[in-house]
């Protein structure tokens, strides 16, 4: 039996032959730990490779005190779907708690199927909440907690302040025992030939992008330790694993600690490959060691090809930019990737084709590109409501993003979504055939470029 169940609704449902990133759910694994370290007992539950039903009838079984849903913007309806399973089976029995990126943003659309949700950091939260419900006292006015009371008023609580920097370096990582390792390890096997964990070393990112969700963390930037990053690591690769994906929003954001986690890694001669996020304004002499210490590829979040898009984006960094920092990581080793958008509300077609141009110009590995989504709770969001290209009320209605890499339109763009995704079909095309066909993709290149630019222009 334990105090808390935790539950991740993301399910594994995609074409079998599709290589998805799938990562075990850090957070939870954090909440649990530092609940365990305060005496609580906590269960995981992973619905990634076991499905909805399984976790509603484990969670059933533990006979916990509270079980708390977790949900990002592709996992709305599998977190309300066990909202409801739960809710039918344990009626007001025990109270359902949702939490995560997209519970904290919007909190409303969560209640009252839950009882309350969390918004922001859940460690110090749930650890007043359980010691609550251990003296049979009421919770919801603790803070970072928002509720409908009986008028059916929301009420949202002030938020918890975010951990102090000397807690946060004190708190276990996460609780990695309650991963679903024989789920994870033979996927990636099957799907990477490699196998990948994530390993989390900073909370945040003191950017503002106008359309990034800072949902959990704000505009603030902490640090574990180096030990604490080192034992999880450890500890990973101990688990079987043999590539780590560092998970911070921007792994070197503070480059002289990202030099120490690699001198570290070298120093106690750990092997394994690794990932990271990365934004291109960093200083291009860290990829050398970064490159010495294992480090494969860094995806950065470049975006768009026009200086206009970039500069109403927030990126604060232009192409030319970019072209230094992905050459520079190149030519150390690790592998370029970018991620772009396509459709960002004022871009034009002519803005769309700067980019479909500026990216053949870049040595990359790996390209990922997304219609444009703005999220509830970014200042995208904010302005394209006042554009009256989206109401609140459509945006709650539609949880399309039903899938990573969906793609979908979801407000009243400039655009076409034919046209949005000609854009990315043929972006896409010509980066695979220069990247797989050697002389003749280089000789197809410039002519799907050229193609895309007749079709797009024709295109509303
Ligand atoms: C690493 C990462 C990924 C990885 C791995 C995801 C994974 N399963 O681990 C990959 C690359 C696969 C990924 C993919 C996507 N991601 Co992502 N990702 C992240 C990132 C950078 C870190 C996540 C993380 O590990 N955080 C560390 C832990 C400590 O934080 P946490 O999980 O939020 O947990 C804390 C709180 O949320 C709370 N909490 C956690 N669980 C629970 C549960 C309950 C019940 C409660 C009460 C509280 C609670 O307490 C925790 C500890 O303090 C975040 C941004 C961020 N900084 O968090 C984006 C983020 C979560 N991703 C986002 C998005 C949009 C996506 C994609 C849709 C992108 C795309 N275009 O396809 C896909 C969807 C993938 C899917 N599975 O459906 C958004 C979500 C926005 C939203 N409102 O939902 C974020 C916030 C990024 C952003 N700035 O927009 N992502
Ligand atoms: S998009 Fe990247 S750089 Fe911009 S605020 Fe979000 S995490 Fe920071």
């Amino acid at each position: 039996m334990a105090d808390l169940v935790l539950i991740y609704p993301y399910v594994h449902r995609e074409n079998p032959r599709r290589n998805l990133w799938l990562f075990p759910p850090l957070g939870q694994g954090f909440i649990a730990s530092y609940l365990q370290s305060k005496g609580f007992s906590v269960r995981l539950l992973d619905c990634t490779f076991k499905g909805t039903d399984w976790a509603v009838e484990e969670a059933m079984r533990e006979n916990p005190k509270a079980i708390g849903v977790y949900c990002m913007v592709t996992m709305r309806e599998d977190a309300e779907y066990i909202g409801h399973q739960l809710r039918a089976k344990l009626g007001n029995a025990v109270p359902l708690i949702a939490g995560g990126p997209m519970p904290s943003g919007n909190p409303k659309l969560f209640l009252p199927l839950f009882d309350s949700v969390m918004q922001g950091e859940g460690e110090q939260v749930w650890e007043k909440l359980l010691a609550r419900l251990q003296a049979n006292q009421p919770y919801n006015n603790l803070e970072s907690l928002c509720y409908k009371d009986e008028q059916g008023k929301i009420v949202q609580n002030p938020r918890l302040p975010l951990m102090p920097k000397d807690l946060l370096e004190q708190v276990p990582m996460p609780d990695r025992s309650q991963f679903d390792h024989q789920g994870y390890l033979p996927y990636w096997e099957k799907h990477f030939g490699y196998k990948q964990t994530t390993v989390f070393t900073a909370r945040g990112c003191p950017y503002g992008c106008e359309y990034c969700d800072q949902p959990i963390f704000g505009a603030t930037y902490r640090e574990h330790t180096v030990e604490q990053v080192m034992t999880d690591i450890e500890q990973a690769l101990a688990d079987g694993y043999n590539r780590i994906w560092f998970a911070d929003d921007i792994f070197m954001l503070n480059w002289q600690r990202s030099l120490k986690i690699c001198d570290e890694i070298l120093a106690r001669g750990l092997k394994f490959k690794w990932d990271c996020l990365g934004r291109v304004d960093v200083n291009p002499k860290v990829f050398t060691k970064m490159a010495e210490a294992g480090c494969d590829r860094i995806f950065f979040g470049v975006e768009s090809g026009s200086m206009r898009v970039l500069k109403q984006m927030g990126k604060k960094f232009t192409p030319e930019k970019v072209h230094q920092a992905i050459h520079a990581a190149q030519q150390v080793g690790i592998k370029p990737a970018a991620f772009f958008q396509i459709g960002y509300p004022g871009e034009t077609t002519s803005e769309m084709l700067d980019t479909l141009r500026f990216i053949p110009t870049l040595p990359l590995d790996y390209l990922s590109f997304t219609i444009t989504y703005p999220l509830p709770g970014t200042a995208l969001f904010d302005r394209v409501v006042a554009e009256g290209k989206l109401t609140e009320a459509e945006a709650d209605e539609r949880p399309e993003w039903k899938r990573a890499g969906h793609n979908v339109l979801t407000y009243k763009a400039d655009h076409s979504q034919v046209k949005l995704r000609t854009a990315i079909y043929a972006g896409r095309a010509r980066f695979l055939a220069e990247k797989h066909l050697g002389v003749v993709g280089k000789t197809l290149g410039p002519l799907i470029t050229q193609a895309a630019t007749v079709t797009l222009q024709r295109l509303s």
